[in-house]
Order: C-alpha cells, then structure tokens, then sequence
C-alpha cells in the first residue's frame, strides 16, 4: 500500500507547531530509536524529522512528497534554482510568522530599500533579497553569511543587513533600525511539482481535507 512521507524541522521554532498540526489531523505515530523516522500507526503518512533548510530539497529530490518550512527557505531555494517546478506551495499555515527586512545601524541616514543601491547587504537569504530588492529598483553588493547577520554592520563588513525579524530585539539589541520590510512569511505545506501515482494523490486529497478541517 502506498505511504506518503512528510518532512519537518527536527527541533527549532516549527517543529512543535509543525507536529501538533499533524496531530491534530487524527495522525499517530510510532517513533524510531533514533527519533528521525515516525511511522503512521493509523494512517500512511510517516514524518522525517530534519533541519528546515533540508526540506525544499528533499521533496524537490524525491525523498518525501510533503514538507512544512518557512516561505522564506522555500522561496530562497526556489528563486536559487531559478524557480523551477519542484516545489509546490499547499496550505499556508497559521505559524512561524516573521519578515525579512532590511536594518541598519542606529545612526545611519539610509532611510529605505533606495537608499542602498551599490551597498553591502549581509544575509543568509541571498537569492531571496537580491530579487526583492531587485522589484524594488535595487541592486546592492549581497553579502552571504551562515548566520549571526546581525553583527556584520558593527564588523563593518555590510552597510545593512536583510534578516528575519519577529519581535525586533535582535535588532534592538545590536543597535540597529528596520528601515523597510521586504517580505512577510509564515510556515506552509509544501508539496512536489511531481505528478503523483493516483493512489498517493488520493491520500494527499485525504491529508489536505484534514489539514483544512484543522485550520477551520
Ligand atoms: O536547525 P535548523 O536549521 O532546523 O533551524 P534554524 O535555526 O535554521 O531555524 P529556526 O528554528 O530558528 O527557524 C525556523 C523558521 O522559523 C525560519 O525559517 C522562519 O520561517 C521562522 N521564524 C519565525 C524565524 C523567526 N520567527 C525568527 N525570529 N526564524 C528566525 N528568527 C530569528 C532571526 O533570524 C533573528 O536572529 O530570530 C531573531 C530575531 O527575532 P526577534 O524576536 O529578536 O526579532
Ligand atoms: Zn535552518
């Protein structure tokens, strides 16, 4: 019988959310030693417990139909591939809401997006913020880091950072202003391009009418 396989983050701010969801639609599972594989006791979906940045890939690569991540990883894998149509966007979730926006240091004069055509914009969402500032008439020099963006502006290696922000204290923090939100995101299912086999379609229908009974 066919299985679908449904990838969330392992630990971090969606995994809790991400498995109560589940819970929630009436699904059980029996976990492995190891905690990484939980197996559909009444229902065949099983979980793949992994980092958020993993999951585009793995339903883009075939090793599970279903993921749940930010918008902001999809979008950053998506636009890094050139869009592509191995990532399909199912149901916005009610969770895992934060912007990515665009902050300087306190004393800095820069006001808006505008105000940084040619400067250094550290991110660890490279692909995504050169496109949005791009639809803003912007082209900055992007700046990838693996994390602890905010400090780049003090190390003086970026004019600005674009970082996900949800409270501002990060921000606040390290002494620098949000001067322009560039996008809003949430946690969303996600789904493969991919045709599915009809009889794994069928438990996706079933799947997403529970989700939708969930999210009422
Ligand atoms: O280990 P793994 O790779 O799985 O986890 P991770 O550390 O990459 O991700 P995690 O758990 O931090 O975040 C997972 C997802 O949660 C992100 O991709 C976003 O979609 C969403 N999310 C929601 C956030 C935030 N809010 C958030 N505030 N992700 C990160 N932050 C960080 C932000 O980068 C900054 O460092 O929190 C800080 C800002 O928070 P405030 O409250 O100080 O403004
Ligand atoms: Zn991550």
């Amino acid at each position: 019988m066919s299985r679908l396989r449904v990838a969330i983050q392992k630990s971090g701010r969606l995994s809790d959310k991400s498995q109560a969801l589940l819970q929630n639609c009436g699904l059980r599972f029996a976990r492995s030693k190891d905690k990484l594989f939980w197996y559909g006791k009444d229902f065949p979906v099983d979980l793949l417990l992994v980092r958020d940045d993993d999951i585009p890939r793995m339903i883009m690569g075939g090793v599970c139909e279903l993921g749940i991540v930010g918008e902001n990883v999809a979008n950053e894998v998506m636009l890094d591939r050139n869009g592509g149509t191995g990532l399909i966007p199912l149901r916005k979730l009610e969770f895992g809401h934060c912007r990515l926006s665009l902050a300087v240091p306190e004393q800095s004069d820069i006001v808006g997006a505008e105000g940084l055509d040619g400067r250094r914009v550290a991110t660890t969402y490279p692909a995504l913020t050169r496109s949005l500032l791009k639809e803003r008439g912007v082209e900055a020099k992007i700046v990838e880091l693996a994390g602890s963006v905010e400090i780049a502006p003090g190390l003086g290696t970026a004019d600005a950072i674009a970082d996900l922000v949800s409270t501002g204290t990060t921000l606040r923090a390290n002494h620098l202003k949000e001067i322009e939100v560039l996008f809003e995101s949430t946690a969303a299912l996600y789904g493969t391009g991919e045709s599915l086999p009809q009889e794994k379609q069928d438990l996706l229908d079933r799947l997403l009418a529970r989700i939708d009974g969930v999210l009422q």
